[in-house]
């Protein structure tokens, strides 16, 4: 016999389900947020978390229990909007779930099982943070971070990040292929295949790490190609977007979600890291590459374009954004999926045109305050001229 504390639990998850979200009271003309995440750990079945039998369960306690739901990676197939979350349970290890909606801001709701991955690599402790890519070549490609634990030093903690990688067709059936190979760099994590082919080859921007935390001597989010995607090898990574001193991405950074093609270049929403007295602060920034060289930056606006704010800003990891799934739509409207500090999962929209905007037309850091003062003047001297004559003509 089932529960009957499973019903009330259930009608209160339904009411969470059905809620409809709204944009929220905030506004920078680039993108608009909403007032309520997308996904939490309330929109995990209740069948993944509890015994629903009262024999066996007679308190109706949870036996599996969910600790967060974040790092989605995005698609959309056939005017659905697909998410692949990153669920973490109690017990710290993460795994996927498919949640699909109607219109990619609310309804996410979550297929009856999560992604029950093949076990290839007898050593793999965790997975975590998967792209989703719908590569010209037919297949979706999922590639994501792939830990094991660190044997070969005496530290308990030490642990190898490497890059999995998997292919479907429809989301739900999932050959894994081999984990990513990357000759120079010795750990590898926010690993993105590019959607097109580059010379023939597959594109994949890497995040070269010495360490599982330090990239070390990694210099920012790089870039290499391969012949053979299902025993995928990079021999040579060049560096796109690099590190900088004094800026969001001095500790590292890490692209995100699949690059998005427009008429002016590939544009990139990917993370940034700088370290603070209160801990490493993660935020989310833009940049473009070239179409004939999606390697190549051609414009980085300065600073950040999503910052974590008010409630965001608390979590299981505090002070964090982290994105890795967009999904542009038939109207070219860019639906920006980013977690908050490791806990849920928030939506932020936009348009190809207004991105497009933001990237090309928004000043780059010049690197000094001096520089960034004249930078501000420029356009405070330009406005004050401009109110003036309108005064004038008033
Ligand atoms: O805890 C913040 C993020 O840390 C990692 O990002 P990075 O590899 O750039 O340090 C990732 O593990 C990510 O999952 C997490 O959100």
């Amino acid at each position: 016999m089932i529960h009957k504390k499973y019903y009330e639990l259930l009608k209160k998850q339904e009411e969470l389900l059905n809620k409809k979200n709204k944009k929220a009271d905030f506004y920078n003309g680039i993108y608009d947020r909403y007032e309520n995440p997308v996904l939490t750990r309330e929109h995990i079945p209740l069948t993944w978390q509890y015994d629903l039998n009262e024999e066996t369960n007679p308190y109706f306690m949870e036996r599996l229990g969910i600790n967060a739901v974040m790092n989605s990676g995005a698609i959309m197939i056939d005017g659905k909007y697909y998410l692949v979350a990153r669920i973490e349970g109690n017990d710290r290890k993460s795994f996927f779930g498919v949640a699909e909606s109607d219109n990619g801001i609310d309804g996410f709701k979550f297929w009856d099982y999560p992604i029950l991955l093949d076990d290839v690599c007898p050593n793999e402790t965790n997975v975590y943070d998967m792209r989703l890519t719908q590569h010209e070549d037919g297949y979706i490609y999922g590639v994501f971070c792939s830990e094991s634990k660190d044997t070969s030093v005496n530290d308990l903690s030490a642990a190898v990040a490497e890059a999995g990688i998997v292919r479907t067709k429809d989301l739900k059936g999932w050959e894994r292929l081999d984990n990513l190979k990357t000759l120079n760099s010795p750990q590898q994590r926010n690993v993105v295949l590019h959607p097109e082919f580059i010379n023939g080859k597959y594109a994949f921007y890497t995040r070269p790490m010495d360490d599982f935390i330090d990239t070390g001597s990694g210099g920012g989010i790089g870039f290499g190609l391969c012949d053979d995607i299902e025993h995928a090898v990079i021999d040579e990574e060049i560096i796109t977007s690099k590190r900088k001193y004094h800026t969001i991405t001095e500790a590292k950074n890490g692209a995100g979600a699949v690059p998005i093609k427009t008429d002016k270049g590939w544009i990139h929403i990917a993370h940034g890291v700088r370290n603070t007295a209160a801990g490493l602060r993660y935020v989310i920034y833009a940049f473009a590459t070239a179409l004939d060289n999606p390697a190549e930056v051609i414009a980085e606006p300065s600073g950040l374009l999503i910052g974590p704010r008010a409630e965001e800003r608390v979590g299981d990891v505090s002070n964090v954004v982290f994105t890795n799934g967009a999904i542009v739509n038939e109207n070219n409207e860019v639906f920006i999926y980013y977690a908050s500090s490791d806990t849920r999962l928030h939506v932020a929209t936009t348009t190809i045109d207004k991105l497009v905007d933001y990237v090309f037309n928004t000043p780059s850091d010049p690197g000094r305050s001096v520089k960034c003062v004249e930078q501000r003047y420029e356009l405070i001297a330009n406005n004050l001229e401009l109110l003036k004559s309108e005064e004038k003509n008033d």
